[in-house]
């Protein structure tokens, strides 16, 4: 019978932490489906984003053990999203922990543990430190 696990996040300016995240919750079932945050969604998290939406679901998309990528535009999506893709468990980093208990209800709840030592936050202060003069432009590749 197989398993369908679901996690959501912004996963801008992908790092290793991220990675691991999303190996567990693919090592929990045998489809993994994320939900990459919009841009517009990640600025009501107080976030602003260096990568832009297309860019971080393309990345997340090409990852080995990525199944499916939808975007997430707001926090009351995960129970449509749940029913729609037939979630079996639920996951988030532990960071969240008891935020989405509601859930439930729906399917099985797992917060992992994070991946010390790196974050998103660290890695955009670690650049302005260090004399990366911050933007407010996004990021455009080349
Ligand atoms: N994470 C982790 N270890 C880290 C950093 C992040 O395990 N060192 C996990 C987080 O706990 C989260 C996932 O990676 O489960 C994505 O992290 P973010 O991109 O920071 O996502 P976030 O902004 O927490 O958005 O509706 C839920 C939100 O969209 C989650």
């Amino acid at each position: 019978m197989s398993k369908t696990v679901i996690t959501y996040g912004t996963f801008d300016l992908f790092h290793i932490g991220h990675l691991r995240l999303l190996q567990r919750c693919k090592a929990l079932g045998d489809k993994l489906v994320v939900a990459v945050s919009s841009d517009e969604f990640n600025s009501t998290k107080g976030k602003a984003t260096i990568i832009p939406y297309a860019q971080r679901a393309e990345i997340v998309q090409n990852i080995k053990c990525v199944d499916i990528v939808i975007p997430e535009y707001s926090w009351d999506q995960k129970k449509e999203d749940i029913r729609h893709h037939r979630v079996d468990i639920f996951v988030m980093g532990d960071d969240w922990r008891g935020k989405f208990d509601e859930l439930a209800q729906y399917c099985q709840v797992v917060y992992l543990p994070r991946t010390s030592g790196v974050s998103t936050t660290a890695l955009k202060g670690f650049l302005h430190t260090t004399g990366y003069n911050e933007s407010n432009q996004p990021f455009e590749s080349s």
